[in-house]
């Protein structure tokens, strides 16, 4: 059972990473990435793909096109864990 990150943690955390926000309403993060074309969205979908396997860890997202929208969170713990914190360094590596 992944436990959930604590909120000061949290807040560190999210100083250091680059325009992930929590939403009011959820306990998340998320991002929103554009890039030049559908080819290029759904390549960094598939890197993430093969992260999310090998971490048995999955975004929930929305993608259109060259848009993708991600939002990070840990179902097992019912919130935010460190899990999500790894995952959007590394989603963030894969964006260039
Ligand atoms: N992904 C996310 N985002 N949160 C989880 O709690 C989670 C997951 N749990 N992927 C994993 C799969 C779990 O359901 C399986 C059984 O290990």
């Amino acid at each position: 059972m992944t436990a959930k990150i604590d909120p000061q943690t949290l807040q560190e955390e999210l100083s250091t990473l680059d325009d992930w926000t929590k939403p009011e309403d959820r306990d998340a993060i998320e991002k929103s990435f554009k890039f030049k074309n559908f080819n290029a969205a759904w390549g960094f979908m598939s890197r993430i793909a093969l992260l999310a396997e090998k971490m048995d860890h999955h975004p929930e997202w929305f993608n259109v096109y060259n848009k993708v929208d991600i939002t990070l969170t840990t179902h097992d713990a019912g919130g935010i864990s460190e899990k999500d914190i790894k995952m959007a360094k590394a989603i963030d590596a894969f964006a260039g």
